[in-house]
């Protein structure tokens, strides 16, 4: 059933606390965990506990819970003390999706170059 969680899902396992994470802020809806191939000083997951595969189609039928995704990002950056910093949805694996489970990059710590390569 949609949003539940997948048997076959990392992230589902992350929520469930069935796999480690380095995780620095919980919610009733949301997990905050530090990316394991951190590719800024501060890189940090931000997922919905219910499952679905991309913000997209979190946001279509969680959006209470996609806001409360996006405010979190902003709360985890005050907690980082970040003054900048980027929030990324890759959608699609030709966009670099790799865990189909919805989630939020918050990048910060370094200058950011735009566009994204
Ligand atoms: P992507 O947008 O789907 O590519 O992001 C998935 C991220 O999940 C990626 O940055 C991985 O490094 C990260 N990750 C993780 O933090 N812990 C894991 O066990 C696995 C992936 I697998």
């Amino acid at each position: 059933m949609a949003g539940e969680p997948q048997d076959d899902c990392l992230f589902c396992k992350i929520v469930a606390g069935h796999i480690p994470a380095t995780v620095v802020r919980e919610t009733d809806t949301t997990v905050a965990f530090r990316d394991i191939n951190p590719q800024a000083p501060t890189h940090i997951l931000v997922i919905p506990k219910v499952h679905y595969r991309d913000a997209a189609t979190l946001a279509a039928a969680e959006p209470a819970i996609t806001a409360d995704m996006l405010r979190e990002t902003g709360v985890v950056a005050g907690e980082e003390q970040l003054e900048s910093y980027r929030v990324v949805f890759n959608t699609g694996s030709g966009a670099g999706q790799t865990v189909f489970h919805a989630h939020a990059h918050l990048l910060g710590g370094r200058g950011m170059h735009w566009p994204p390569g």
